[in-house]
């Protein structure tokens, strides 16, 4: 394999891809075209990894919207209700990753611990398999014809399952692991067409193995790779395993016939002793293999510190050499940082010369892999270079700032502890006198083209700060008249002053720089440019004091500030590598304390620090849960501890997946909590009851991800199932999630009907 990267951004460096895929969408551009944006991206991707000097070039990296969603395609595997709609191919894949009318669309979640998400396969005990489609194989074929030699990539088959969720009505035992067999013989068909096309290697991706996994699991996995690797007619295969430790399952592929391992030593770093023991043993089981090492980091931002990737990769060598060669690569795919960052020409000068995107880190595998291979003096001057960009880094005075270190050296433990609950429940009474079962929203009202607008003039200056100003408050007093004709109880200010929640405060505190262009995918055609965290955070100035404040004095009930909370921020941003992450936590925190702080002292009473990534940043194996929960929720308690008793702290929480961190849920110490219920119609609740969650709850009762209007019978229906696990005096009334993305045609008759239904079940629970 030698130096390769295992994937890469498909976008666009321009976000093409998502223009034509949405103008597609729209009706805009015809297939034709569509897929003549996507064959230059493509081109464009191998041509540049070819020119960089990379000895592998990776293709079928890219995709109309999802890699994984793209395999269940390969597979023919795409549930009924899709196939049945006779559409032409691209049309049922887009209806299974977006839904159309009685046929919803797939499930969507996390792919791992990462913020890109993917589209769920449901298999059941009669899914079969067949080589449905041929894009793989076309993308090989297009990238030679254009000349250009490349090494497909495909999902591994045990990932794959083990990323499937089962059918609606498969029978209770059925897991998607069963169809192992079902699905192998359809791998090693591409297998035998590859080679037949002339394919050398083939990557598979194993990213399942850096969690944790059942000894069945791994059994499975040897079994898969002794069936592919024991066929004849097959490309060399390499398998990746990223994201994570890959454990015993580096053991398993080591000693199966599989020709190359990809590991991930960034998170892994240990991974090194496991190489060097197995090549040390007797029948060392990596022998004539070849070891990929991942040493540039695939999901940050920082340019590689050569001498400690120089000093892994000589270890390696040293330990397994003569009979383990290894390459040189990336952790894993580079999906997940953005295209270029010589486009960021606003990025202080010092700050962007200790920078690396995916173009960057191209370089460095091709500069690391010509290191090993011809020794440093062969490249001593690019050495140099890199050096002095991880020197100046490490040097830089502006990363430190004695204040914020001070302020963390001195707080104590009762700094990030309230009062008793009960004290605070009496306390909030007499100041908030709320009604049984309270109405609210998330937070963000929906975002009209004119304030999209207004936003974005007076970003590029063609609107000036007062006339801007005045154009938001008009907004805001409009939300809130319109909050008080629907006879909500806690109001909101409605945001309309924000683009992303994360965005929005990298943009205002110190230690944050935020990019131009950087694009990362997040699903399908959805983008988010993530901030850069490089040093020490800490808040110059109240950043939505005048937007609450102001929201405030329209009106008599509560307006609720809203926040995004440290974990988020840390979780969606990228993060800085030469401190603990606890630390920078703890900063981050400190700097929404200032700011809770400040909103309290303004007169605002009830505040939500929201926290949709606590569950996301949860590690992938169960041993650094404890260690991951502890700072996290320490931080959260942190910037929440400060408020008084009658000051009402909230949080919202996206995910329902609470199983793994719902003791978390109970010590972050809040008094109330929105979190995803409608879909699941309220099964989060019963979770969160049985643990013991002892405050109060709103769980969201209109699905705001659904166009549909859900009527008072609906809402109360589900409320009534809500009261058989959360007592009245706490339970709160709200949608799922902030009403952004919606429209005020769905949103308007939507909170009328929720707020009748509340007003309707007060008298007979009161
Ligand atoms: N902010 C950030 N990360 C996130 C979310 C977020 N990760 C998880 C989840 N929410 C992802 N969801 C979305 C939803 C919508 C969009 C992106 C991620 C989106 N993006 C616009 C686009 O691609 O057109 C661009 C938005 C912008 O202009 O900033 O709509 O909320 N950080
Ligand atoms: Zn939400």
């Amino acid at each position: 394999v030698g130096s390769t990267v295992l994937g890469y951004p498909r976008i666009g460096p321009n976000r093409e891809l998502k223009r034509a895929v949405e103008g597609y969408w729209a009706g805009r551009v015809d297939e034709g075209e569509l897929s003549r944006v996507a064959r230059r991206l493509r081109l464009d991707t191998w041509r540049g990894l070819a020119a960089a000097g990379l000895d592998s070039v990776p293709s079928n990296t890219f995709s109309y919207y999802d890699h994984v969603l793209d395999t269940t395609a390969l597979l023919g595997a795409l549930p009924a209700r899709f196939t049945d709609l006779d559409l032409s191919t691209l049309d049922t894949y887009f209806a299974a990753a977006r839904g159309v009318p009685h046929a919803p669309a797939l499930e969507m979640t996390k792919w791992f611990d990462t913020n890109y998400h993917y589209l769920v396969p449901e298999l059941g005990p009669d899914t079969t398999f067949t080589l449905a489609e041929r894009k793989p194989l076309d993308e090989y074929r297009e990238a030679k014809a254009a000349g250009v030699e490349t090494r497909p990539v495909l999902l591994g088959p045990v990932t794959y399952l083990l990323l499937a969720k089962p059918a609606p009505g498969a029978s209770a035992g059925f897991r998607p692991l069963d169809l192992l067999d079902a699905v192998l013989p359809v791998y090693a068909e591409l297998l035998g067409a590859l080679a037949e096309a002339g394919a050398d290697w083939v990557q598979l991706d194993e990213p399942a193995f850096a969690a944790d996994r059942t000894p069945a699991e791994l059994a499975e996995l040897e079994r898969a790779y002794a069936t592919l690797g024991g066929r004849r007619d097959r490309p060399r295969l390499l398998v990746a395993g990223y994201l994570g430790a890959l454990g015993d399952a580096l053991g398993v592929l080591a000693r199966s016939p599989v020709e190359a391992l990809a590991l991930d030593l960034v998170s892994d770093p240990a991974a090194v002793d496991q190489v060097a023991g197995t090549a040390a043993a007797k029948d060392n089981a990596l022998k004539g293999k070849e070891v990929v090492a991942g040493v540039v980091d695939g999901r940050n931002v920082w340019r590689t510190d050569v001498d400690a990737a120089l000093a892994t990769l000589a270890r390696l060598r040293d330990t397994a050499a003569p009979e383990i060669s290894v390459g040189v690569g990336t952790s894993c795919s580079l999906l997940h940082v953005p295209y270029d960052v010589s486009a960021e020409t606003g990025l202080d000068e010092r700050l962007r010369g200790w920078l690396s995107f995916a173009e960057q880190k191209v370089a460095e595998v091709v500069l690391l892999g010509r290191a090993l291979r011809a020794g440093a003096g062969a490249v001593a001057g690019e050495l140099a270079t890199a050096r002095a960009a991880t020197r100046d880094r490490a040097s830089a005075g502006q990363l430190r700032d004695p204040r914020v270190r001070d302020r963390l050296a001195a707080l104590r433990p009762e700094d990030a502890t309230r009062t008793d609950h009960a004290r605070r429940v009496a306390a909030q009474r007499a100041s908030l006198d709320l009604p049984l079962l309270p109405t609210t929203t998330i937070g963000s009202f929906p975002q009209t083209a004119e304030v999209r607008r207004l936003r974005a003039a007076h970003r590029a200056s063609r609107v000036d700060a007062t006339e801007y100003r005045a154009a938001m408050r008009a907004e805001i007093e409009r939300v809130i008249r319109l909050q008080e004709d629907l006879g909500l109880d806690v109001l909101v200010h409605g945001e309309p002053e924000r683009n992303d929640m994360v965005q929005y405060f990298a943009e205002q505190l110190t230690g944050f720089a935020t990019t131009e262009h950087g694009w990362v995918q997040s699903y399908g055609t959805r983008c988010v440019r993530p901030p850069i965290l490089y040093g020490d955070v800490s808040r110059p100035a109240p950043m939505t004091v005048e937007w609450a404040t102001f929201a405030q004095s329209l009106t008599d009930r509560p307006v609720k500030g809203m926040l995004t909370g440290p974990v988020t921020m840390l979780a969606w941003s990228f993060v800085r590598d030469d401190q603990p992450l606890a630390d920078t936590a703890r900063q981050v925190a400190l700097a929404v304390r200032d700011e809770v702080h400040d909103l309290e002292a303004a007169g605002i009473r009830v505040i939500q620090v929201d926290e949709p990534a606590l569950r996301e940043g949860l590690p992938l194996r169960r041993e650094r849960h404890a260690e991951y929960l502890g700072w996290a929720v320490a931080a959260f308690r942190l910037t929440t501890a400060g408020v008084a008793d009658g000051t009402q702290v909230h949080t919202h929480m996206c995910y329902a997946e609470f199983g793994d961190i719902l003791p978390a849920v109970e010590s972050i110490d809040v008094d109330v909590i929105s979190v995803e219920a409608a879909r699941s119609r309220m099964e989060v609740l019963g979770d969160l009851a049985e643990s013991g969650f002892s405050r109060a709850v709103g769980p969201g009762v209109h699905d705001i991800h659904s166009p549909r209007v859900p009527d008072v019978e609906e809402i109360t229906e589900l409320l009534r199932t809500a009261l058989e696990v959360v007592s009245a005096d706490r339970l709160w009334v709200n949608p799922d999630c902030g009403l952004k993305t919606r429209g005020y045609a769905e949103v308007e008759p939507a909170l009328r009907n929720l707020v009748a239904a509340a007003r309707a079940l007060r008298p007979t629970v009161g």
